[in-house]
């Protein structure tokens, strides 16, 4: 159950963040239109949002997942790996010390972002891609270890970060899209498989009653719904111009 959310407005300086996707420049005002709903869709969740306002040194700090990984009883500010990203833990950490006493910093020459973690249960998978390194990535198994939880680093091999490929949904179920498909640390788990056509929607997220979706995939759509799960779709369409998906957009705790 998430009580909190936490989310940051996209600036003006959000044309200028970091893209590999060639779809285009964000238009501005789809943008704030679109973060709106976002926020919308994590009230209607019985989340408590709180929202901070645009921060002009950084283009990408809507994407407040990849400052922290939040549990129940601890935080950890990470050290993006985007060394223009790097300084959003500092615009962060005022609002994380505000909910949480207890708090862990990953320290270079570690690097981690909070879209390389996965949280199912009290096991955490750890995804060592180009922004998360092995140093960073052992610096939280180590945290979480001596917080009594479970850890498993998984390198990646295409996906951008872990949460780009894969979401976990509860009930033992996670949504599974390219190399994660047969991937061995995740084959205990039943799988909702998304097809090549819809990867995008592999990037999901479970907020207590609902499923969170980007609209326009209606294959995954639909499984996740014969699976018994209801689902909330957004448009997602200029955050996926800059890379980022749905879990990007929030800190959930
Ligand atoms: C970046 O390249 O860092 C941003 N444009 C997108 C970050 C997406 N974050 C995420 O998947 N957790």
């Amino acid at each position: 159950m998430f009580k909190n959310t936490i989310v940051r407005v996209p600036g003006e300086n959000y044309i200028n963040g970091l893209t590999t996707a060639n779809l285009g420049t964000p238009l501005l005002e789809k943008v704030l239109e679109q973060h709106e709903a976002y926020i919308e869709a994590l009230k209607k969740c019985g989340t408590e949002v709180t929202v901070l306002q645009s921060h002009a040194d950084f283009p990408d700090s809507t994407f407040v997942e990849d400052t922290a990984v939040l549990t129940s009883k601890f935080a950890v500010i990470s050290n993006p790996g985007a060394p223009t990203r790097n300084g959003e833990i500092h615009a962060m950490e005022p609002s994380i010390k505000s909910f949480y006493e207890n708090i862990y910093y990953i320290k270079a020459p570690g690097t981690l972002e909070g879209g390389d973690i996965l949280q199912i249960e009290d096991h955490f998978y750890i995804g060592i891609s180009t922004r998360t390194n092995q140093e960073g990535a052992e610096q939280l198994k180590t945290i979480l270890e001596l917080e009594n939880y479970k850890a498993t680093i998984v390198p990646l091999e295409k996906f951008f970060h872990l949460k780009t490929g894969i979401s976990y949904l509860g009930n033992q179920t996670v949504v599974v899209a390219g190399e994660f498909i047969d991937h061995p640390d995740f084959n205990s788990y039943k799988k909702i498989i998304v097809p090549p056509e819809e990867e995008y929607a592999a990037n999901c997220i479970r907020v207590n009653d609902y499923v969170i979706i980007p609209a326009g995939y209606p294959i995954t759509k639909q499984k996740m719904n014969d699976a018994g799960y209801q689902t909330i779709e957004l448009e997602m369409s200029e955050f996926r111009k800059l890379d980022g998906g749905l879990s990007c957009l929030s800190l959930r705790f």
